[in-house]
C-alpha cells in the first residue's frame, strides 16, 4: 500500500540527490571553504576594534561556550535610551502583533523579518550600535552582515507539550549563526528562558550531540540531549528587561516554554559570507553618520567581493 502510493518516485534517484546535497553542503560548510573562500573578503576588511574588559569577557564565553550574558546598561551605559526606545516601539506595534505560521503557534510578531527599516528605528539602531556590532565581528572574526531581525512576543501555552524551537534544536544556514538576543520583558524561570547547551557550538564539547546539519537544521531525539549533557552544562538565561543574550544558535538551544505570562524577545541575526538564505527585511537608505563598520553590515550581502 505505501510502495504502492510512492510508486512514482525514482527511490534510487532520491536517494542519489540526498547523498549529493549532504556531500555539497559538507563540503560548502566545511571549515577550509567556510574561512579560506567564501569568507576571505570579509576577513580581509575586518579590523578588530579595541574591545572594554567587559566585551572581551563576552566574547571570551562565547568562544568557550557558545553563549554569554550581559546586560544592556552595562554594555550601553551613556549612549541613548536603547531599551526605553525599543520598549516605547513594541507598545505602539503591540495592538497589530500577528502570527506567522502554523508552526510557531506560541509567537506573535511584534515586528517581523520582512519589515521595511526606516533609519529612526529603535531596533536598526540598537542592531548597529557599535557595541553589539563589534562583538558580533570579534566573535566571528570577520564584517558581519546584519541579516534578520524579529520581535517576538511569547505567549504562554498552559499545559501543552513544547513544539517547535521550544525543543531542543540547532538552527542552520551557517557554520556559525551569531544571535543577539534582548529580552525586552522581565524573564524569570517561569516566562520562557531561552536555554543553551554550552559547548554544543562549533568546536565546543558537546558539537557531536546531533551535529548540526543544513539546509534545514535539526531536532535530537527526544531525550538526547538530558541523557548525554550533565546539567551544569545547560544554561538558563534569566534576567530583568535589558538582559541581552549573545548566542551561536548553530549550537543547541530552545526557550519560549511560557506556562504564565508572556516574553517580549528581540532577536537579531549576523552572517557571514555563507548563509544560505538571503536577508528578509528592507534597508534604508545609508546613513551619513554611520561608520564603514556599520555602513558593511548594513550593505549588499553578497558585495561584490567576498
Ligand atoms: O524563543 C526562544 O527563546 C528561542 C528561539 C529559537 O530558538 C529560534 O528562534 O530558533
Amino acid at each position: 500500500m505505501f510502495l504502492k502510493r510512492y510508486r512514482h518516485i525514482n527511490i534510487a534517484a532520491y536517494v542519489k540527490y540526498l547523498f549529493a546535497r549532504k556531500f555539497y553542503y559538507a563540503v560548502y560548510m566545511s571549515y577550509p571553504i567556510w574561512f579560506w573562500v567564501l569568507n576571505r573578503y570579509r576577513r580581509s576588511i575586518y579590523q578588530p576594534p579595541s574591545l572594554t574588559a567587559l566585551q572581551k569577557r563576552i566574547i571570551n564565553d562565547m568562544m568557550r561556550d557558545g553563549v554569554a550574558l550581559a546586560h544592556i546598561d552595562d554594555l550601553l551605559p551613556s549612549t541613548g535610551a536603547y531599551l526605553e526606545n525599543i520598549q516605547t516601539y513594541a507598545k505602539q506595534v503591540r495592538p497589530f502583533a500577528k502570527g506567522k505560521n502554523s508552526i510557531k503557534t506560541h509567537f506573535l510578531y511584534l515586528m517581523l523579518g520582512d519589515i521595511s527599516f526606516t533609519r529612526d528605528n529603535p531596533v536598526l539602531q540598537f542592531a548597529l550600535a557599535r557595541p553589539i556590532l563589534d562583538m558580533m565581528n570579534a566573535y566571528m572574526g570577520m564584517a558581519t552582515t546584519f541579516h534578520s531581525a524579529e520581535f517576538i512576543l511569547t505567549l504562554s501555552v498552559g499545559d501543552a507539550l513544547p513544539i517547535s524551537s521550544q525543543q531542543w534544536h540547532r538552527d542552520a544556514g551557517d557554520k556559525k549563526i551569531c544571535r543577539t538576543f534582548l529580552y525586552a520583558s522581565d524573564v524569570d524561570e517561569t516566562s520562557g528562558p531561552f536555554i543553551y547547551v554550552k559547548g554544543s557550538h562549533y568546536r565546543g564539547k558537546w558539537r557531536g550531540v546531533s551535529p548540526q546539519s543544513h539546509p534545514a537544521g535539526g531536532y535530537p531525539p527526544i531525550h538526547a540531549v538530558e541523557r548525554t549533557v550533565p546539567v551544569s552544562d545547560i544554561m538558563t538565561c534569566l534576567g530583568r528587561a535589558g538582559t541581552i543574550i549573545f548566542a551561536d544558535t548553530a549550537g543547541l538551544h530552545k526557550g519560549g516554554y511560557i506556562k504564565e505570562g508572556e516574553r517580549q524577545l528581540l532577536s537579531l541575526g549576523y552572517s557571514s559570507g555563507a548563509a544560505l538564505d538571503d536577508r528578509k527585511f528592507t534597508v534604508p537608505e545609508i546613513d551619513k553618520s554611520w561608520d564603514d563598520v556599520q555602513k558593511f553590515a548594513i550593505g549588499p550581502e553578497k558585495p561584490s567581493k567576498r
